[in-house]
């Protein structure tokens, strides 16, 4: 015999509560805030499946080393503590090697963009030690901690995200929730930011793919057409040693734009150490050396170098790594 009971009280509050929950759950699924309306742009901008755009948000994990690495104070070191960092004997040693095993490589991208190949070594020399140290942070955990649960810095990281959220299957060295990076998010052997692979990245090798993790070639161009992109003069100077007098103007240089020529700066009092071409345009720099303050003019290229990072004192490390690598493999040619 079956007995049909009525449903108890507390049958029909489990009832409710599934109803609630199944009209509420584009609401809950959101794990992270911000979620919801991110996922109606990506879907509007790229027809993606919304679903899958939560299923990937859902499984990114906030990450509270990346908030401290990002809120930990600016280091600030002064040139003669920062300079040690990068130019070690290590890092130089390793450039001028992997400058000669990937010579045809550089020299032929270098000829194509128009940007001095040494230059293209020192980058990744530092942003990752030659593709040795390219970050081990998801990187969709980094863009989803910093876009959506760092108000301070939202406005730029999730536009980080966004952009790699919609980007191509095929600008991408994997899947995307496999990829990893530095705790900003930067991808590859030159660090991306993904709106920087939208813009700059190249697939130099012809493969229908951009891989800046694993493709030589693509990795080359890509830091070479940034680079060129940015402006770089090919041949043109990066920096050079300035003497001042004792009645030297002192000048005020918000940035590295190059901004008087150089026979105005000679005017003020700083003189150059080499020849150079008095109408060059320039800027200066003064930093903090060993031995006292140090005085560097410098010109597009060096403002060039500082567009892939703002510091002037990375521009100076990539710059003497770049002509420690050239006087290295310079030494080398002579030597065989
Ligand atoms: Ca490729």
């Amino acid at each position: 015999m079956i007995v049909i009971s009525a449903p108890r009280p507390v049958h029909v509050l489990v009832a409710l509560g599934l109803f609630l929950l199944g009209a509420l759950s584009p609401l809950l699924a959101a794990t992270h805030p911000g979620q919801a309306e991110l996922v109606r742009e990506v879907a509007r901008d790229t027809g993606k499946s919304p679903q899958a755009l939560n299923a990937l948000l859902d499984g990114a994990k906030m990450q509270q080393s990346i908030l401290d690495a990002i809120s930990r104070p600016a280091e600030g070191k002064p040139w003669k503590d920062y300079r040690p960092i990068f130019l070690t004997d290590k890092r130089i040693d390793d450039g001028i090697a992997f400058y000669r095993d990937h010579r045809a490589l550089l020299e032929r991208i270098g000829r194509q963009y128009g940007v001095a190949p040494a230059y293209i070594v020192a980058i990744v020399g530092v942003e990752t030690s030659y593709g040795r140290n390219t970050g081990k942070y998801k990187v969709l955990d980094a863009l989803v901690t910093l876009g959506l649960h760092y108000p301070p810095r939202a406005k730029f990281f999730r536009e980080q995200l966004k952009e790699l959220l919609e980007m191509p299957d095929n600008h991408l060295a994997g899947p995307l929730d496999t990829l990893t990076g530095s705790y900003a998010g930067a991808q590859g052997w030159g660090q991306f930011m993904p709106t920087s692979i939208r813009d700059f990245a190249v697939d130099a090798d012809q493969d229908g793919r951009i891989d800046l993790q694993g493709s030589l070639p693509d990795i080359f161009a890509s830091v070479a057409n940034y680079f060129a992109k940015h402006g770089w003069v090919n041949g043109g100077p990066v920096a050079a040693r300035a003497q001042p007098d004792a009645g030297a103007r002192v000048l005020a240089v918000k940035d590295a734009t190059p901004q008087w020529p150089l026979e105005q700066l000679e005017a003020w009092g700083y003189a150059p150490l080499q020849a150079l071409d008095p109408g060059q345009p320039t800027s200066l720099q003064v930093l903090e050396g060993p031995a006292g303050p140090e005085y560097w003019f410098t010109f597009q290229n060096f403002y060039v170098i500082t567009r892939y990072n703002r510091s002037p004192l990375y521009a100076m490390a990539v710059h003497q790594l770049a002509q420690a690598i050239i006087t290295g493999v310079a030494a080398a040619d002579v030597a065989r």
